[in-house]
């Protein structure tokens, strides 16, 4: 059978590193994006082992850099299969009054403007193609809003819209779209959110077992190997011991 190919953002660390991996591992051909090059490095090291790999260092969110990279591919590894719309992040945590503009610009940034920038340069390719398949990483903080998650939750209520958008829009097309909206995941999430504070991170995900990115990455495979006539559309997964945003239950 031949190999599909599969286009993550975020490949470098958490969700998209064990995406990478899991597909990797199943038949699809990989292009993994980030900013960090060594990680890419050494990511793709492993994986050509095992299929055929691309990598590509870009900031989703400079617009130039992204449209650069995605047209840099090869004609064969622009017949994208599937794109998983994973780079994000969220930075800082605090009431919204308190909050560092540069925190929200970059949120905003990453999350929404990112994802709209790697999408618009490769629905063209799944449009013409007729087929493809698009898969968003929203969040719970897409689905609720928490104390002090003001702009993160917005950035992550946007990727849900837009994700019904994209359904919608693209339907005619033959291109299907899913959302995965997950609770707490433990990757690098919490250092970034704040700000290499290892203790502060740590205590995120204390007195429960979290989600791994591999949790994540089963799921995405999962959604990407279903038969042509079906498509999941909307999907959140939680910690067995986490019920909403804020329902957890810690020993
Ligand atoms: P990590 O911090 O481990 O991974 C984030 C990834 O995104 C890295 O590979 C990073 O790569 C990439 N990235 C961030 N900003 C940019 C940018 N501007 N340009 C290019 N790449 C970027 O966190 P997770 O794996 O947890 O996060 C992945 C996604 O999952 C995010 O969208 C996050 O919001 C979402 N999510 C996470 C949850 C959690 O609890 N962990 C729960 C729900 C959703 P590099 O730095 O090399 O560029
Ligand atoms: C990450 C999960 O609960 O920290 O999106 O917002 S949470």
């Amino acid at each position: 059978m031949e190999k599909k190919i599969a286009f993550i953002t975020g490949a470098t660390s958490g969700i998209g590193e064990a995406t990478a991996r899991i597909l990797a591992g199943h038949n699809f051909k990989v292009i993994i994006c980030g900013r960090r090059k060594d990680r890419l490095k050494k990511i793709s090291d492993e994986l050509s082992k095992i299929t055929e790999v691309t990598t590509l260092s870009f900031d989703v969110s400079n617009q130039v850099e992204v449209k650069k990279a995605v047209h840099s591919l090869f004609a064969d590894w622009q017949k994208i299969d599937v794109l998983i719309n994973n780079a994000g992040n969220a930075h800082g945590l605090s009431p919204i009054q308190d909050g560092d503009t540069k925190d929200w610009d970059a949120m905003i940034d990453s999350n929404v403007k990112g994802l709209l920038y790697v999408s618009k340069e490769i629905m063209p390719m799944m449009v013409q193609r007729k087929s493809g398949h698009i898969v968003n990483i929203g969040s719970i903080a897409g689905k609720e809003v928490y104390a002090n998650g003001n702009v993160y939750c917005a950035s992550k209520f946007a990727v849900d819209a837009i994700t019904q958008g994209m359904r919608i829009d693209l339907n005619p097309h033959g291109i299907k779209v899913t959302g995965i909206h997950p609770g707490l995941v433990e990757t690098e999430f919490s250092m970034v959110r704040f700000k290499g504070d290892e203790e502060r991170a740590k205590n995120v995900y204390n007195g429960l077992r979290p989600l791994t990115g591999k949790d994540i990455a089963d799921l995405i495979l999962f959604v990407v190997t279903r038969p042509d006539h079906v498509m999941l559309g909307d999907m959140t997964i939680f910690p067995a011991a986490q019920a909403s945003a804020t329902t957890v239950k810690r020993a």
